[in-house]
């Protein structure tokens, strides 16, 4: 998965470079800058001092000394004062300059703390969002890995409002599976609510078309398996593969899979990320699941965080991964 937001200590991963939120010094501090130079050892500080400091929004890098990241790359955040003083774009910078950092030197991993959301203040929920939209930016145009590493999950949360929407949402819904008639019923009455678009869609496209060929449409659908579905669905919605696989958060090799095997079956959570990037409605949705053999289901919590954002058409995998990783459950992708 191209990004992944992880519960660790940064110091303890293992990818070719991890991200420091220093000061302006580079000489280390407290927070994460304290636990890594404590890591790393003296030899991190010693290179630090060569570098001659560096400023707010910008980046330099470092071997990684004794931590089992190859290198670290220091970035200094902004201070946040009101967010009126240009502290977003000054932490946009942070995240830019250090993956365009990462890739000069060749890095294929990185991990990124939250930069500026301790001891400078930034607002968690904001400085994620900043963090998020940079990097999945970035990973439009770049093929890296990237990690959002969350230190303390007490003290990062989504915002209050969604999370509140999403409990309650999930205490509606949640039901023993022996008493699932409520979604069958609750599906019949409002089948294509989520879906106007693409139903108006395929009214426009089979006016032309008579009772038969509609219907020989149809039955060769129920033959297709997943991967000719997804595949059929990137044309219809005239998109390019990588612009699937990219906002599926797929990387590239397990989307080659997919689509030179006609049977390949993947995992759920990879699946359902497919039905995000293509923007399905919760009956395609649904389809899409059981050409892979699975199901959405009301007595599965992880399945009723993904409907209540494709029934409010929110198709942002970011997002959606953020409120899984809030409700501990397992995020979207490879
Ligand atoms: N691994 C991952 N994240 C961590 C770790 C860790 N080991 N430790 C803390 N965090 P902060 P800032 C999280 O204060 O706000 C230093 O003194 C932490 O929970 O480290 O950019 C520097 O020298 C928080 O979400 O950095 C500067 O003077 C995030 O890392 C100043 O603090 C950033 O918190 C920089 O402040």
């Amino acid at each position: 998965m191209p990004l992944e937001i992880v519960r660790n200590d940064i110091t303890k991963m293992k990818v070719d470079a991890i991200v420091n939120a220093a000061n302006r010094s580079l000489l280390g501090g407290g927070g994460v800058d304290g636990a890594i130079h404590r890591a790393a050892g003296a030899g991190l500080l010693a290179e630090c001092r060569t570098l001659g400091g560096c400023k707010t929004g910008e980046a330099k890098i470092t071997g990684g000394y004794n931590l089992p990241a190859k290198h670290v790359i220091h970035t200094v955040g902004p201070i946040y004062e009101d967010g009126k003083h240009g502290e977003k774009a000054l932490l946009e910078s942070c995240y830019r300059k250090s993956l365009t950092l990462a890739k000069e030197q060749g890095c294929e991993t990185v991990a990124f703390p939250l930069i500026s959301s301790g001891v400078y203040g930034y607002p968690k929920d904001q400085a994620l969002k900043v963090a998020i939209d940079v990097i999945s930016g970035f990973l439009l145009e770049h093929e890296m890995t990237v990690y959002i590493v969350i230190f303390d999950k007490a003290a990062y949360r989504i915002s209050e409002k969604l999370f509140t929407d999403i409990a309650e949402y999930i205490d509606d819904n949640y039901v023993n599976e022996h008493t699932d008639y409520r979604r069958e019923s609750i599906r019949m009455r409002a089948p294509r609510q989520a879906s106007i678009g693409s139903f108006e869609a395929d009214f426009c496209e089979c006016k032309e078309m008579s009772v038969e060929d509609d219907l020989d449409i149809r039955i060769k659908q129920i033959d297709e398996s997943f991967s000719q579905m997804l595949l059929r669905k990137i044309d219809e919605k005239g998109i390019t593969d990588a612009q699937c696989y990219k906002k599926a958060n797929i990387d590239r090799k397990l989307f080659s899979k997919i689509r030179s095997d006609i049977h390949y079956k993947p995992s759920k959570p990879t699946a359902i990320a497919f039905a995000i990037s293509l923007e399905l409605s919760l009956e395609e949705t649904e389809d899409m699941l059981r050409k892979a053999g699975f199901a959405l289901s009301r007595s599965n919590k992880f399945d009723i965080i993904i409907e209540y954002f494709i029934s409010r058409g929110n198709y942002n995998i970011f997002e959606i991964n953020e409120a899984l990783f809030a409700f501990d459950q397992s995020l979207l992708g490879a």
